[in-house]
């Protein structure tokens, strides 16, 4: 049996939407529509591994969820010709982490930064779900056995555990799956697409920093539903150094904010770093700036509107999620039917 190329990703309503998840991971998704089967969800169940106050609580949690939504179809994504929906909604999801929790193994998870920079000194406090992450997310991508995962940078040693669970999956089933007709393993192996021209924003007060949900001050993103003065205000504001820009690449090396604001420019305009820089070499940053606001104010004020018009309409964003949702699960649940059959649990499917 061939495995079919799908795509599937999602993003966290934790709030504070920002402009690295929009150039990191939902322009590519939108990209990946014409060439692809796309399913891109709302990982709600993600956002809940954080402190409380983090996501917000049950109110904060569903509206966030339906600014993520309107984010995507603000952006671009059809929801009719491709699949957006809410994790929540879908109960593979927890069926197959639950599996993949016995097969993934504690030294693989023991090494995942993201949980040690997430949990930093309060290890003992974070959440068993946060140290369970990476094994719930490769449950979302395989629930689907999906092929292709679009996603930033700091998602990479995410999706290198989930082709190590998938090929472990495999390898310990191998004689059930292939009865059942799966001679070539079951799971595909996913593969990261890190690929355009902003995979890691930096943050505005710290080149050396991701551009975050979670960075306790607002001014070091610029969210998707800035206004156009807020924009203005947090680039005017933006950390840089002394020197004026260079003419070439080269020259930005140990320069993180200068070349985090080169890339946000160059992403924007559709250009290159060196286009970017041949025509901002030796200005000094007031100027660099107020160009960088307009661009950013073109991109986002727009979507933002969408967005807003958007989530007037509370039921009908429910009513694509939950659309969404029945589409998801015609796919997931034959596969878990199959999953279950291959690691022996008994079933009247
Ligand atoms: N700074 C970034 N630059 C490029 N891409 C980014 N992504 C996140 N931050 C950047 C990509 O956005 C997608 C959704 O991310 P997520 O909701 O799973 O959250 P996250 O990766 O944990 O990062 P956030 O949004 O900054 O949240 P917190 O503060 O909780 O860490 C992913 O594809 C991600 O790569």
């Amino acid at each position: 049996m061939t495995i079919k190329e799908r795509v599937f990703s999602g993003v966290q309503p934790t709030g504070n939407l920002h402009l690295g998840n929009y150039l990191g991971a939902i322009t590519r998704f939108v990209a990946l529509q014409d060439s692809h089967d796309c399913i891109y969800c709302v990982v709600d169940m993600h956002a809940i591994t954080q402190a409380v106050s983090v996501w917000g609580g049950p109110e904060g949690l569903a509206q966030n969820t339906r600014e993520v939504t309107a984010a995507f179809i603000a952006a671009g994504i059809d929801p009719e010709r491709h699949i957006v929906f809410n994790q929540s909604q879908v109960s593979a999801h927890a069926e197959l982490a639950w599996i993949f929790n016995c097969v993934a193994r504690m030294g693989w998870l023991n090494r995942m930064t993201q949980f040690k920079e997430k949990a930093g000194k309060h290890r003992e406090n974070a959440s068993v779900g946060l140290y369970d992450y990476p094994v719930l997310m490769a449950a979302d991508i395989l629930a689907y056995r999906a092929t292709h995962v679009p996603v930033g940078e700091d998602q990479k040693q995410h999706l290198e555990l989930s082709r190590d669970i998938a090929q472990k999956f495999n390898t310990d089933f191998a004689a059930s799956a292939a009865e059942a007709g799966y001679e070539d393993g079951f799971f595909p192996l996913p593969e990261p697409l890190i690929t355009g021209p902003a995979t890691r924003v930096m943050s505005l007060r710290d080149g050396t920093k991701k551009m975050s949900k979670s960075d306790p001050s607002d001014m070091s993103r610029i969210k998707m539903t800035d206004d156009a003065d807020t924009i203005a205000k947090k680039i005017r504001k933006a950390k840089t150094d002394p020197e004026p820009l260079p003419s070439e690449a080269d020259g930005l090396e140990g320069r993180p904010e200068a070349k985090n604001l080169i890339g946000i420019y160059a992403a924007l305009a559709g250009q290159s770093e060196d286009e970017a820089l041949s025509q901002f070499g030796g200005s000094q940053f007031s100027d660099f700036k107020k160009a960088l606001a307009e661009v950013t104010v073109e991109l986002v004020a727009p979507v933002a509107a969408e967005m807003r018009r958007l989530l007037d309409d509370p039921a009908e964003i429910d009513r694509v999620l939950a659309s969404g949702a029945d589409r998801a699960r015609a796919i997931a649940e034959p596969i878990m039917v199959d999953v279950k059959k291959i690691v022996g649990f008994i079933s009247s499917k």
